[in-house]
């Protein structure tokens, strides 16, 4: 039996809002999560598990029926549902009065913690989230109970907040599988045993790396599991060295085409390290309008000219710093030391 494990799908979020590609990454989780139920009909899945947050907020009645709809075109396929930390099970929420699919099962905790699905030979137990946080370790206390041949935890959290656990409990409670949501990033805890899917689509700028789902296969052999990655674009971190003789325009076009060999769709935090010139800072503002670049942090350090700053401060407090370096053979640590005085004079003269 194919199983998929995706979790934090967070439909609804616009990741990066205020920057151009914002709406767009809207509209693109909805696109992931069509394709990807696409797959798990494609691939005959007989399961489909989502381990919380499929929606960023408290979902409304069309975009459950949206879902729904989805779930609906692939028949065949179980899918089975807990409520996350973002879209928690409100006393309101729509979640709980919605008329779902045949082939849709969700844990909403009302009676018993589980679902069994027999013609798999499986049952699925899982807690879902009544509220945003919740201290408790809850799932410390769930334990297979030998329903089924295969038994799956389905599960959310893993922080201070948000039901806390210990990978060790996770493990000895004997589950063929747990699937995990909340932690963006996709992890096997222990292989083939315990994993974070990871959010489908990276979420916010935090969330770098590769991102998508995990696949798994339940044979008379156990449990294997794997992450594919599936989303549409990354975040991703960019770090660039300058050198004396960088100029802006050189910086510009070198960035340009590293973004271009990365990926144009992908999102980067770009860090500009190494030195530059004195009277060479770089224009952030300009670099952010290179294409999708979510951020830019100039970590670069000034190489000074000595005789040029104790010509141009002659007779101040500059000129006076400055000769005390002056001169040959200064170690790293010396010219690092004489630079941070550097900045700290220049800046006070900025004031
Ligand atoms: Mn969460």
């Amino acid at each position: 039996m194919i199983f998929f494990h995706a979790a934090d799908i967070h439909l609804g979020a616009e990741p990066d809002k205020g920057f151009p590609w914002s709406k767009e990454r809207g509209q693109e989780i909805w696109d992931s999560f069509r394709r990807l139920i696409r797959q798990a009909g494609e691939e005959k899945a007989g399961l489909f598990l989502i381990a919380g947050d499929l929606f960023h907020r408290q979902p409304l009645m069309k975009e459950l029926k949206e879902v729904n709809y989805l779930f609906s075109t692939i028949p065949d396929t179980k899918i089975v549902l807990i409520a996350g930390n973002h879209d928690y099970l409100k006393r309101e929420s729509y979640y709980l009065r919605f008329p779902w699919a045949k082939n849709v099962f969700c844990l909403w905790g009302e009676q018993e913690p589980c679902v069994e699905l027999p013609e798999l030979g499986t049952a699925v137990y899982g807690i879902s989230y009544d509220r945003k946080e919740i201290t408790d370790p809850l799932y410390h206390h769930i334990k297979p109970q030998r329903r089924q041949p295969i038994e799956i935890l389905l599960a959310h959290g893993g922080d201070k907040n948000h039901i806390p656990f210990d990978r060790s409990v996770l493990e000895r409670a004997g589950f063929s599988y747990a699937a995990l949501g909340h932690i963006h990033k996709p992890e096997m805890l222990v292989k083939d045993k315990i994993a974070y899917a990871g959010a489908l689509e990276p979420i916010d700028k935090n969330d770098l790396g590769p991102h998508g789902y995990i696949k798994g296969i339940c044979s008379h052999g156990g449990v294997r599991a794997e992450f594919i990655s599936a989303a549409c674009r990354s975040y991703i971190l960019l770090p660039v060295k300058v050198k004396e003789n960088t100029t802006q325009f050189s910086l510009e076009q070198a960035l340009s085409r590293l973004m271009k060999e990365k990926g144009e769709k992908n999102l980067y935090r770009i860090v500009i390290k190494g030195e530059h010139a004195m009277g060479t800072e770089f224009d952030t503002e300009r670099i952010m309008k290179l294409g999708n670049v979510r951020e830019v942090i100039d970590e670069s350090h000034t190489v000074y000219d000595k005789e040029a700053l104790m010509r141009q401060y002659r007779g101040s407090l500059i000129e006076a710093y400055v000769k005390r370096f002056e001169g040959e053979g200064l170690s790293l640590r010396e010219e690092k030391a004489f630079a941070y005085g550097m900045e700290a004079l220049m800046a006070s003269r900025e004031e």
